[in-house]
């Protein structure tokens, strides 16, 4: 009965291959979490704020001259003149609302404008030198 046993065997040995198969597959397969580690450049959007800010509002006085010599704001907007020439000038209303008095070669004057209207002025040591403020809501 020795071709009967080496059936057998071989039956067995079938067998325990086919239960197994499956078992080791599902073994080999085991977690493939492969971790794509996804790299976020980090975006500095540098969110630069232009360097050279151009002030609003500003009147250059230079060459006897206001530069820009007719300017329109709003209600509550401050106008600042800059005095670029090498000697005084002033910047007064012709109506009265406001007067610098000298101005000195780079010295700045401001004025907050509360009420609409035209504002006419001149600078008061050179008459010639004329300017206009146009104040709306
Ligand atoms: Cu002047």
């Amino acid at each position: 009965m020795n071709r009967n046993k080496m059936i057998m065997y071989v039956l067995l040995v079938m067998a325990l291959l086919i239960i197994a198969l499956p078992l080791a597959g599902c073994a080999g397969s085991g977690s493939t979490a492969g971790t794509t580690a996804k790299e976020t450049t980090a975006a500095t959007a540098a969110a630069t704020t232009a360097g050279g800010a151009v002030a609003k509002n500003e009147i250059s006085i230079k060459g006897n001259a206001f530069n820009p010599d007719n300017l329109s704001i709003k209600v509550g907007d401050t106008v600042t003149w800059i005095n670029n020439d090498s000697y005084a000038h002033t910047v007064k209303a012709k109506t009265g609302e406001f007067d610098s008095g000298n101005i000195a070669s780079g010295g700045k004057f401001s004025f907050t404008f509360s009420k609409e209207g035209t504002y006419d002025y001149i600078c008061a040591i050179h008459t010639s030198m004329t300017g206009k403020i146009v104040v709306t809501k």
